[in-house]
């Protein structure tokens, strides 16, 4: 018997993602949601959040790579990160490429979560044993309601706007993660496909842009989501990442899998009818 998985959350497009796989792993139910790790056939193991691919190990460097070093690279001393959500470490992984991070915290929601990846996806999850990583299992956004002043980056690695990430789409969320920030801070925020959620984007632009001096949408190709690509929100206080972008440091990473220089700027260009 053939077993496949399917994501069918852009369901009202009539469409289905199914994934073949040779085995569940893992499932199990959290006091916020299900999370199952699949072993798939061309996509090594993957993490699913009440039935939403969360990552596979195929492909996730495109996010994880993605989420943060626009960021990074462009800010010039980026030395204290927040990531909201992100308990698999992929994220934490990048952000800690960085020798200029000298603190990285991540508040995720979910103990869970954390705890299945450090036994299914240590690749990920070895991340968080780094000295400069310090993890707090609270909700993000009233974590960031506290901090004032205090992150040079804050990266919001989230789930899809249900459930316990509904609040992290709010306007109320970005005026609070602006006051987190010192005076020339970056946020980045998980901001969906452009192709399925253009309602979402135009929203977070539209207050985006009223909150923040510079903002932008970019994207990556993710194959083993529902539209083959997720995109990303740079709200910026200060630098322009086509602007300030340091080239000279990105030559100096060798472990990179999907990010150069190029694919920075491309990232950043829209096709006409969806410009943000
Ligand atoms: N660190 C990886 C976490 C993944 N965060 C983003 C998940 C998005 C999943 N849905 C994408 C497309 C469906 N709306």
């Amino acid at each position: 018997m053939e077993n496949w998985f399917e994501e069918k959350l852009e369901v009202k497009e009539g469409r289905v993602l199914k994934i073949k796989y040779k085995k569940l792993l893992k499932s199990v139910k959290s006091e916020f949601q299900k999370i199952d790790v699949y072993d798939t056939y061309s996509f090594g193991k993957m993490l699913v959040h009440d039935e939403v691919i969360m990552l596979t190990e195929f492909d996730e460097s495109h996010y994880h790579e993605m989420i943060v070093h626009p960021a990074l690279f462009t800010h010039p001393n980026p030395q204290r990160v927040l990531i909201v959500g992100g308990g698999d470490g992929g994220t934490m992984r990048e952000v800690l490429k960085h020798k200029e991070v000298k603190e990285a915290h991540l508040c995720e929601i979910d103990k869970t979560v954390v705890d299945v990846c450090k036994e299914f996806f240590p690749n990920l999850s070895k991340s968080f044993n780094d000295k400069r990583a310090k993890l707090f299992f609270e909700d993000g956004a009233k974590f960031v309601e506290e901090k004032k002043s205090h992150y040079d980056v804050i990266i919001v690695d989230s789930s899809d706007p249900i459930g316990p990430a509904e609040v992290l789409f709010k306007e109320k969320f970005y005026r609070d993660m602006y006051n987190s920030l010192k005076d020339d801070g970056i946020v980045i925020t998980q901001s969906e496909s452009f192709i399925y959620h253009k309602n979402i984007i135009e929203d977070i632009a539209r207050f985006s842009k009223k909150i923040f001096p510079f903002y932008s949408y970019y994207y990556t190709l993710v194959p083993t989501y529902p539209s083959g690509l997720i995109g990303f929100s740079f709200c910026s206080k200060k630098y322009n990442p086509l602007k300030d972008l340091n080239e000279t440091r990105i030559k100096t990473f060798e472990n990179l899998k999907y990010y150069n220089e190029k694919i920075h700027y491309s990232a950043f260009n829209l096709p006409q009818s969806w410009k943000f």
